[in-house]
């Protein structure tokens, strides 16, 4: 089945930006030959009050010295002038720049261009009130709701610099996180509803904030939005309480310092709706974004201004095949990278109306996302195989009750999207009619760095496909030596493009050490890869998940696969496992969908066809029931935890990524030993 080559509708390719493989290899060949002429044409749309002296300098080989990326230094800009006061002066103040919809089907509203700059510029002078100032960093732990955007943007108007912390991470791995930033202000809300849950977001910040303070780190202040008025009862900061119609009063209080907590809309009240940028260099921080490692503390990855504005518009443009008047819909959180490039920053450098979710894919019902893509028109969403999954197993009812005619082009990132979920995603989803663009990339790159375009690439389901404009890709043995044509190994990246991190904060050697130590002149991404006879490639997983049973190099991707491939399964992980004959063998944990019975039956039907797919080395030796898999909060599988399970260790390590602990004591309730 993943031999077959689906090529995009002629109809398709005719209006798109890029709309014949050679006119992208034309295109890829130009941004290699002559990266300053590619980006530079590209920098013009965009305002900058200085001019670069050089447009770029880098060292990625540490033998030579410490490894440095400058793009366009020299120049001065600002990253919310570019997004906002451009797209308002080209006469766009009244386009929508976000639907949002809330968690709750009832709960929606819109903001224009013109609307977010005066609200931008507002909450801006805030955080300058509160001593905010350039090159300071700004706690942000919220939930997808317009004030988020707003923030953002507001550090980035005055050179401060944000650090989103995902709202579902415990209190202490926030405060592990405020703390290492040094972060001045934090700003949240009151609480939030997922799904039928309502989380006090007010509390968990309280706790970071008291834990940073114990261990020497002082959060100055604190400003909250008021997200829940319908049900709030709040205490305010006189200590009165309003009530609006709520039953359970305690439960929605919320703590309150006197001095350091603020609400949002009161600071807002009399702040002034203009504010000028601060002009800031190309090369100053934009952002910082923490990203677990698999051994240590979180790494705080580190991007800056004028590369990042580059990448995420270019990357957004072509990968989207963006055009005006497009509604466009990633489900990403804001607290991760794909949330922060392809939620935030790479629509709005393009002046792209968004569709910006609150909610979950499965309330109130499991067809909330269809339900979204047909009220707002969507004709370009972006998701993650995680969720495909998990609403491929209510099968296509949900579905089939919505339209979904105006969707154009399906994107996927996050993991390797295994070709049953792209074939549901194709045909289910898309009519057969849409382009699949599965988007290979990482917290670190800043976008996008092997992915189809829409109306171009020929797509083979589960294919990341071919590098993007000034990427360099290299396959590489354990050795470094680079694997040329067809094979396997690590997938490593030979030159800087715009967008990538340029060190992680506090700590630039442990920057070089990851990425750039174990192969001297190239960016190691951690990733194996395949490359085949056509040059497409396929990642394969962390190379952690590499297994050797019997002599025979295997990826746990592979087998996942072919398990996930089976009608009664939902979902499928694999890891190694120690076996005194093989040296390594294959333990399974799957899913099976809703409504099936797991068992002996099942796993002999798996055992089979992974041996008549792979081959009879590869013949799982034990395979698990697992009612669910332990998930780090954006949705990857933590095979770390399954090895463990596997290993009978309960020393299982850091779990602040986990989104549901519970999950592990079953895992280890339902182990089978190997005989
Ligand atoms: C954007 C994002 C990065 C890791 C990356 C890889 C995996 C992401 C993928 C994919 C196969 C894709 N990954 N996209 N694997 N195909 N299309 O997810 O960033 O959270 O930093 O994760 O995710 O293993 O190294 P991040």
């Amino acid at each position: 089945m993943d031999k077959k080559v689906y090529v995009p509708d002629p109809s398709v390719s005719r209006k798109s930006h890029i709309s014949s493989m050679k006119q992208y290899e034309d295109m890829y060949k130009h941004s290699i030959d002559n990266p300053e002429e590619f980006w530079g044409e590209i920098a013009k749309q965009f305002h900058w009050e200085t001019e670069p002296s050089k447009f770029l300098s880098y060292n990625f080989d540490i033998t030579k010295g410490p490894i440095s990326i400058k793009w366009m230094e020299g120049a001065t800009t600002n990253i919310c002038y570019n997004l906002l006061d451009r797209n308002v002066k080209n006469g766009h103040g009244d386009k929508i720049a976000f639907y949002w919809e809330g968690n709750d089907p009832e709960d929606y509203s819109r903001l224009t261009y013109k609307k977010l700059l005066e609200e931008v510029c507002r909450f801006a002078n805030v955080l300058k009130s509160k001593g905010v100032s350039k090159g300071d960093r700004v706690a942000i732990y919220m939930p997808m709701i317009l004030e988020v955007v707003i923030a953002m943007l507001a550090c980035s108007r005055i050179g401060a610099v944000h650090t989103i912390v995902f709202a579902g991470f415990s209190a202490d791995s926030f405060a592990e996180r405020m703390l290492d930033a040094k972060c001045k202000v934090l700003i949240t809300t009151d609480g939030v509803w997922r799904g039928p849950k309502l989380i006090c977001l007010k509390e968990i910040c309280d706790a970071a904030m008291e834990r940073c303070k114990n261990l020497g780190h002082e959060v100055k202040n604190c400003i909250i939005v008021e997200h829940l008025p319908r049900l709030s009862v709040s205490q305010n900061r006189n200590g009165t309480t309003k009530e609006n119609g709520d039953t359970s009063p305690e439960k929605n209080k919320i703590p309150w310092t006197e001095g350091r907590d603020f609400w949002w809309h009161e600071e807002m009240e009399d702040a002034s709706t203009s504010c000028y940028p601060v002009w800031v260099g190309a090369e100053d921080p934009l952002f910082m974004l923490y990203t677990s490692g698999s051994t240590g503390k979180p790494k705080g990855v580190l991007h800056t201004v004028a590369g990042y504005l580059l990448y995420a518009a270019t990357t957004f443009k072509y990968v989207f095949d963006y055009r005006p008047g497009d509604v466009y819909w990633c489900t990403a959180d804001v607290g991760w990278i794909t949330g922060h490039t392809y939620v935030v920053y790479g629509p709005l450098a393009n002046g792209a109306t968004s569709v910006l979710f609150e909610g979950t894919p499965f309330y109130p019902g499991n067809s909330r996302y269809w339900e979204v893509v047909d009220k707002y028109r969507v004709n370009k969403f972006y998701t993650a195989p995680t969720a495909l999954r998990a609403l491929m197993k209510f099968g296509d009812g949900p579905v089939k009750k919505h339209s979904l005619s105006t969707l154009q082009v399906l994107g996927s990132v996050g993991e390797p999207i295994n070709p049953e979920a792209w074939l549901w995603y194709y045909v289910v989803i898309g009519h057969e009619k849409c382009s699949i663009v599965d988007t290979y990339w990482q917290t670190e790159t800043g976008g996008h760095l092997l992915t189809p375009l829409p109306g171009c690439t020929p797509m083979k389901p589960g294919s990341a496909t071919f590098p993007f404009f000034g990427v360099v890709p290299v396959l590489l043995d354990e050795n470094g030596k680079e694997i040329r044509g067809p094979g396997e190994g690590y997938l490593a990246f030979k030159r800087p493009w715009p967008g990538i991190m340029r060190t992680l904060f506090g700590n630039h050697e442990r920057f070089e050490t990851t990425y750039f130590k174990k192969f001297p002149g190239c960016y190691c991404t951690g990733d194996g890869a395949r490359r085949d006879e056509d040059g497409y490639f396929w990642i394969t997983g962390r190379v952690d998940d590499m297994l050797n049973v019997s002599g025979h190099l295997l990826s746990t991707a592979e087998v996942e696969a072919t398990l996930s491939a089976h009608p009664n399964v939902a979902e499928a992980a694999v890891v190694s496992h120690g076996h005194p004959i093989k040296g390594e063998c294959l333990y399974c944990f799957v899913t099976p969908n809703e409504g099936v019975k797991f068992s002996k039956e099942l796993t002999d039907e798996l055992k089979k066809k992974v041996r008549e797919k792979i081959g009879p080395f590869a013949t799982p030796e034990v395979i698990q029931h697992a009612p669910g898999l332990p998930k780090t909060r954006s949705g990857k599988i933590m095979r770390r935890i399954l090895r463990k399970v596997a290993q009978n260790d309960r020393n299982i390590g850091d779990i602040s990524t986990l989104a549901d602990e519970g999950i592990i004591e079953v895992l280890f309730q339902n182990r089978i030993e190997i005989k």
